[in-house]
């Protein structure tokens, strides 16, 4: 079995600590069932969500950018996304013109998105403005975290749309969610503190840990990822804690993250409105160490 690295550690797929996310496809349409599974896992994995042809429109646009800015290396193909040396990557979030490229845009707020969370949420749905959109380089990878931390000012009832725009492998670095974390009683505590907290307000870093292993021993579970294809995705909760597998090519994982929620619900003033505020004061000085918050917290 292949060994992919996830933070600090190197994981064996289909071991202790590394499986595969359940394909929910099959439920498409079915938005009881679609309900169902995610109260079960916590997320869902839907093959072919977006109109696969609209997700490389957007990668085009994306890797011209990219190559505008000089982090692509010309001699390959464009679209092989190849990193130019120096090429640090790039996060584009806001009013940011790439966040705002309408190809882009054509995905991630298309009527059939909107629709589709309108169905799940059964009343009219919202996305926020605010759009995070990654081009992550060689090394890049996401800590297990919540994300109730970064956006939890309005509703809960809020739900994150993990979209690559591309083909996405393992060692690209794919999204991983702790298997049963939305929903395990072993997590309790970690809901009742870390949970709680508001990266702004409280100026603290916001992965809870880099160690992979670490969070399975404590919480249970394993991390289950999957490979991606144009046009497929997932969604997952606030509390679903989840990261990524690190990228050990030399082409970028073009990918971003989306919110939706239902519009008659409260939304997180930060990332709505023309130009969203975004993070205001969070590391603005430095931020309180997961360290020693956890060692307060005793998780
Ligand atoms: O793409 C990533 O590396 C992280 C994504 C993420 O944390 C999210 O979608 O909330």
């Amino acid at each position: 079995m292949p060994t992919f690295n996830m933070g600090i550690r190197e994981l064996q797929l289909g071991g202790q600590y590394l499986g595969a996310l359940r394909d929910s496809t099959d439920l498409k349409g079915d938005f009881d069932a679609i309900r169902g599974r995610f109260d079960e896992d916590g997320y869902v994995l839907i093959r072919k969500f977006h109109d696969p042809a609209k997700v490389l429109n957007a990668r085009r646009a994306l890797l011209d950018s990219l190559d505008n800015a000089g982090q692509i290396d010309r001699r390959f193909a464009l679209d092989e996304g190849v990193i130019a040396e120096g090429g640090r990557g790039s996060f584009a979030g806001g009013a940011q013109a790439a966040a705002r490229i309408p190809s882009y845009l054509e995905v991630v707020e298309s009527p059939d998105v909107l629709e589709f969370f309108a169905n799940f949420l059964q009343g009219p749905a919202i996305t926020f403005d605010f759009k995070w959109l990654r081009a992550v380089a060689t090394g890049g990878f996401t800590g297990s975290h919540y994300d109730v931390v970064y956006m939890g000012r309005g509703t809960l009832n809020l739900f994150t749309l993990w979209t690559p725009l591309g083909r996405t492998t393992y060692d690209m670095g794919t999204l991983a969610i702790l298997e049963g974390s939305h929903c395990s009683e072993r997590l309790e505590k970690l809901r009742a503190t870390y949970g709680k907290m508001d990266v702004d307000r409280d100026n603290i870093e916001g992965w809870f840990s880099n160690d992979p292993i670490e969070v399975v021993e404590k919480f249970g579970g394993r991390w289950l990822t999957t490979e991606f294809e144009p046009g497929d995705a997932i969604f997952f909760g606030m509390f679903t804690l989840h990261g990524s597998l690190n990228n050990s090519t030399n082409r970028y994982r073009i990918s971003c993250d989306t919110r939706y929620q239902r519009a008659d619900e409260p939304a997180d003033e930060r990332w709505v409105g023309e130009n969203p505020k975004g993070h205001y004061a969070w590391n603005k000085s430095p931020a309180l160490p997961m360290e020693k918050a956890r060692e307060k917290w005793g998780v």
